[in-house]
């Protein structure tokens, strides 16, 4: 299938039929970018013209797409002069490399095949003259870029092309959305053809998501239909066929969104409680820090919990309610506790003598 939407790589292509020369307002390629489009392809010009928007597009596009320039081939407009078809089509070469030799972009040229109401019908007649044309141009630009040249026609228009043509590369409009790769290679096969199909032009609609409406303008254009290309053969043969450039920033391709990992919950730290201090408000460097973690241990003080912190509010004044207490606590001791109480108070009466004596 050769629906738009199907293909990774998306290109576009542009001509003065995209920039309304009655306003101010110029063509922006960002919103193009944005929507993931991979290149441009811009037309320079035809005969001895050069496209009206061919410098905008083009200056406008370098660093930020691959770049296709491609010319219409003019078959008709050296009638009547003594121009041969040959110096005709190498007019033409010369006229479209004066405008790309200084940048001549990322993508090889084409040469767009197709009628013209001015030059008349392709007919069997006139496939002579219009080779020697081709023939001139090829050979002129090969001359210039060292590069052959791409041909762009319709399927319908392959049997205009000589044998000599047969090797080029095609950009081909199959606006047809059954075309299938075995249709394309049986197409080629049934006209002797040995280049390649690089780019495939598959409509002129500007839909670009298969919704049935254009995105022309929405795409920063000033015409709501736009021919939209792609390139079959994926991403890989497209770096080598532009060289390395892809856009930039690279178009955005959205994965299919893997389930998110359960996070591991976050330990929460025990708190490291200071050796041996009981309450949060007795530490070591208390002076009663020995006498009130001793009398806790041996269950004669308990302290309070206040906002989550054992307290024993070491200043705080007893009541008579918490002495009493105390002191039923006190005679639960067994001989073992209140020696050991009497051996703390003694060594601490020898550190502070005129202090307190205990009762
Ligand atoms: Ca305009
Ligand atoms: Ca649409």
């Amino acid at each position: 299938m050769t629906l738009f939407i199907n293909y990774l790589v998306k290109l576009f292509d542009v001509s003065q039929a995209q920039d309304d020369p009655s306003t101010e307002y110029r063509p922006t390629l960002l919103k193009a970018l944005e929507a993931g489009f991979w290149g441009i392809i811009v037309r320079v010009g035809f005969g001895r013209v050069v496209d009206r928007a061919f410098r905008w597009f083009w200056t406008l596009a370098k660093g930020i797409f691959p770049r296709k320039p491609y010319w219409y081939g003019d078959y008709y407009s050296h009638r009547g002069t003594t121009e041969t078809d040959e110096q005709w089509g190498e007019e033409q070469a010369d006229v479209c490399w004066n405008e790309l030799k200084g940048d001549p972009g990322e993508m090889p040229l084409a040469w767009d095949a197709e009628y013209s109401k001015y030059g008349g019908a392709l007919t069997a007649t006139i496939k002579s003259s219009y080779n020697r044309i081709l023939r001139g141009f090829k050979n002129r630009w090969k001359l210039h870029s060292g590069k052959d040249i791409e041909i762009y026609c319709s399927p319908s228009l392959l049997w205009l092309f000589e044998d000599d043509m047969k090797d080029l590369d095609l950009y081909l409009a199959w606006w047809n959305n059954s075309v299938t790769q075995q249709m394309i290679d049986d197409l080629l096969a049934s006209h002797g053809w040995r280049g390649k199909v690089k780019i495939l032009q598959v409509t002129n609609s500007g839909d670009i998501d298969n919704d049935g409406l254009p995105e022309g303008i929405e795409l920063g254009f000033e015409s709501s239909g736009l021919d939209l290309d792609v390139f079959p053969e994926g991403e890989a043969a497209y770096k080598q066929y532009t060289g390395g450039f892809v856009p930039n920033p690279a178009p955005v391709i959205i994965p299919e969104p893997e389930p998110l990992p359960i996070p591991e919950p976050e330990p929460t730290p025990e708190p490291t409680p200071v050796p041996g201090q009981t309450f949060a408000d007795v530490p070591p460097t208390h002076w009663a820090f020995p006498f009130i973690e001793q009398l806790y241990k041996d269950g004669v003080v308990s302290g309070s919990v206040v906002n989550g912190q054992l307290l024993f509010s070491p200043n705080a004044n007893v009541t008579r309610a918490q002495l009493a207490v105390m002191l039923v606590n006190m005679k639960r001791l067994t001989a073992l506790d209140r020696a050991h109480l009497d051996i703390l108070f003694a060594e601490w009466q020898k550190n502070h003598p005129t202090t307190v004596t205990p009762a």
